[in-house]
């Protein structure tokens, strides 16, 4: 069997994660898991992380290191014989170190896009606080504007996403985030790439996965 694939993609709020990593599950047949969709997931389930979670997440806070290596690594432990994309976790060097522990990776894709662009995204973010869904008014606002789609039930916008606390949280990722490019980096296996706009982004990281995934496991991923 051929060897199995494993990248992680970090960045702040807004960055293009999710976005990214769609088109990588879609072009080179990675599973696409995201740290943001387990934890709704988990919240709508009401299980006790779910529960947990959504406290943090509503104030617009990372969730503690314990809950996410918890929810996470059995994740990653059912996906064994899958290549896969890990899209929101580790988000801080204790959950880098966790993952460091579990598995090997063969690639970190790490966003770098600058705080105006951000600010600029996230203050149109609107959450159903419920849930956990997220919608931008431009991007993908809701069929009717301040309600939720599923539940018809009002959207709010996070306190930290309003200007005033935005900058504040977003140089707090930065800060949480450092020590983790830093291991990766060490381990030589960091791309960094930056630019304002993600169409601009994608084929740097298509083609870095194009030279990087072998392409019998590619085409098998594909089949799959
Ligand atoms: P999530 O779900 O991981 P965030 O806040 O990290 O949420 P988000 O908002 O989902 O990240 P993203 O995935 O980086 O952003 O970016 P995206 O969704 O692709 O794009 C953001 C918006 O910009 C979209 O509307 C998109 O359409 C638009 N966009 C993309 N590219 C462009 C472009 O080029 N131009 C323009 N104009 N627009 C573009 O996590 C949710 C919460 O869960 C907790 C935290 O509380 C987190 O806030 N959490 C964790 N806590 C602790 N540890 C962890 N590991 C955690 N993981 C999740």
């Amino acid at each position: 069997m051929s060897k199995l694939f494993r990248a992680v993609i970090l960045g702040p709020p807004g960055s293009g994660k999710g976005t990214i990593s769609e088109r990588v599950a879609s072009c080179f047949g990675l599973q696409h898991l995201s740290s943001g969709d387990f934890l709704r997931e988990n919240i709508a389930a009401k299980t006790e992380a779910g529960v947990l979670a959504k406290t943090y997440i509503e104030k617009g806070a990372l969730v503690p290191d314990h809950v996410m290596t918890r929810l996470m690594l059995p994740r990653l432990e059912e996906m064994t014989r899958h290549s896969w994309l890990l899209d929101g976790f580790p988000r801080t060097l204790a959950q880098a170190e966790a993952l460091n522990s579990a598995c090997e990776l063969d690639v970190v894709i790490s966003l770098n896009i600058p705080l105006e662009t951000l600010k600029e995204r996230l203050r149109h973010r609107w959450i159903h606080p419920a849930s956990g869904r997220v919608y931008n008014m431009f991007f993908n606002p809701p069929r009717v504007q301040g309600v939720d789609d599923i539940s018809g039930e009002p959207l709010i916008q996070h306190e930290d996403d309003k200007p005033e606390a935005l900058v504040a949280r977003l140089r707090h990722y930065k800060d949480v985030a450092k020590p983790v490019i830093d291991l990766y980096r060490a381990k030589g296996i960091l791309h960094m790439f930056s630019d304002t706009e993600t169409d601009r982004i994608w084929p740097y990281v298509s083609s870095l996965l194009s030279a990087k995934i072998p392409t019998d496991l590619a085409d098998a991923q594909r089949a799959t």
